[in-house]
């Protein structure tokens, strides 16, 4: 009995084996799916070639799922409602939505009047990828984010009714990577919000920008005002901004005393109508490594010692800045300030 009992169990065993390998064997691998969309494509299409495109990105939209690209054809695209992106890909496996092979499309948002809803793209979702377009004249944020893990890069957003490109409500992890923002201008107020990129009003963890250009906007460059969590800033331009009744801050790195260790690394704001780095209240320790101020009504205006530890600036210039620079309570190597 003994035996046969093991000579089953075996049995069974081998037979499980075998079955799980067919069976994984069997798992279809799902390629990567890509969507298309054209000006002169059609939404009743299948959008899988670029003859055979679909006419919305928002069409695509409902298509997609982790690993698919949405790849958009050259041409203007005008939308009057916001895109959200509430679904969600996957780590290693974003959902794209990428300018098809080095076209410059542009995404219109001019039909949206200028209200706080009117949004050009929103993610909420998360493991998302924008890049290669072009978006303007929203009538609030180009871009807002409040999801997690997401990248946008090679993208220019002007010409918004707000923040360009906007992150706030626990958004974390997201990396904006060599984006323009510029011309972006808030009439209803006349300037006083509308930001180059902000990462404020109570971000998550690990958000980062690289390679990006913040010029012309009517507020601040970067506004980290009431961030709750530290953003690094890697190579980042803020030339020329506040107009009209704008702040005109070119980093505004601090905002409502809350205490977040931003770092700022090679950075350079240039022109900017107040400070090029300003720490506004910020109660934490900020970093600043090779930064560059040129031309700002003061360069660098770091009055307050943080509340713990000490701020760093190693290798940081100031030149020829209108007013002097205030470094208080911080640690500095390499530096030349305007005191
Ligand atoms: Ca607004
Ligand atoms: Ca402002
Ligand atoms: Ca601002």
């Amino acid at each position: 009995m003994m035996k046969r009992g093991r000579r089953r169990i075996s049995f069974i065993l081998t037979f499980l084996m075998i079955a799980s390998l067919f069976c994984f064997n069997e798992l279809p691998v799902k390629a990567a799916t890509n969507y298309y969309v054209s000006t002169s494509g059609n939404d009743s299409n299948n959008g899988t070639s670029t003859s055979t495109a679909f006419k919305t990105i928002t069409k695509a939209i409902t298509k997609a799922s982790a690993g698919t690209n949405i790849y958009v054809l050259n041409g203007t695209y005008k939308y009057s409602s916001t895109i959200k992106l509430s679904a969600s890909g996957k780590s290693g496996s974003p959902i794209r939505i990428l300018n098809y092979n080095g076209s410059k499309p542009v995404i219109d948002f001019s039909g949206q009047a200028e209200n706080s809803s009117n949004r050009g793209f929103q993610i909420s979702g998360s493991y998302w990828t924008i890049s290669g377009l072009t978006i303007q004249n929203a009538g609030d944020n180009g871009i807002f984010i409040s999801g997690n893990n997401n990248n946008v890069s090679y993208c220019t957003i002007t010409k918004c009714h707000d923040t360009g490109l906007q992150m706030s409500n626990g958004a974390a992890y997201n990396t904006i990577t060599s984006v323009t923002s510029t011309y972006n201008y808030d009439s209803a107020t006349n300037g006083e919000n509308a930001d180059g990129f902000a990462a404020k009003l109570n971000i998550g963890a690990g958000n980062v920008f690289k390679n990006c250009i913040a010029t012309s906007n009517s507020d601040d460059g970067y506004d980290c005002y009431r961030a709750g969590n530290a953003v690094k800033f890697y190579n980042c331009q803020a030339n020329y901004n506040g107009l009209y009744d704008g702040n005109g801050q070119g980093f505004k790195v601090g905002g409502d005393y809350t205490a977040d260790n931003h770092y700022l690394e090679g950075c350079t704001a240039t022109g900017n109508k107040s400070r090029g780095f300003d720490q506004n209240n910020n109660t934490g320790a900020i970093t600043l490594v090779k930064c560059t101020g040129i031309k700002n009504n003061v360069n660098f205006y770091f009055p307050t010692a943080p509340k713990s530890g000490k701020h760093s600036f190693t290798g940081c210039i100031s030149t020829s800045g209108k007013s002097k620079d205030k470094i208080v309570g911080a640690t500095t190597s390499g530096c030349s300030f305007n005191q």
